[in-house]
């Protein structure tokens, strides 16, 4: 599976390249422009199983970091801060990672 069997490789392109300056990253503007609002828990459960590498059922601090790589290789790396904000507004329950029912 990859992200551009769920999503459009062209918003892809254009919310990866909308965030490539330093310290840019805006989660919830990315996940809009990537069009994963508008899909069904089925399809955002097939991207973070592809952004959750190890296949341990979460996605994880260093996972967060590449994330945009998950997306495009040509993605950039999230700074410290970056990550961590993501980790905080996706981990509901506080266990440090973000599991598949997004908490
Ligand atoms: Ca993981």
């Amino acid at each position: 599976m990859a992200m551009t069997d769920v999503l459009n490789a062209e918003d892809i392109k254009k919310a990866v390249g909308a965030f490539s300056a330093a310290e840019s990253f805006n989660y919830k503007k990315f996940f809009e422009m990537v069009g994963l609002k508008k899909k069904s828990p089925e399809d955002v459960k097939k991207v973070f199983h592809i952004l959750d590498k190890d296949r341990s059922g979460f996605i994880e601090e260093e996972e967060l970091k590449f994330v945009l790589k998950g997306f495009t290789p040509d993605g950039r790396d999230l700074s410290d801060t970056e990550t961590k904000a993501l980790l905080a507004a996706g981990d509901k329950d506080g266990d440090g990672k973000i599991g598949a029912d997004g908490t």
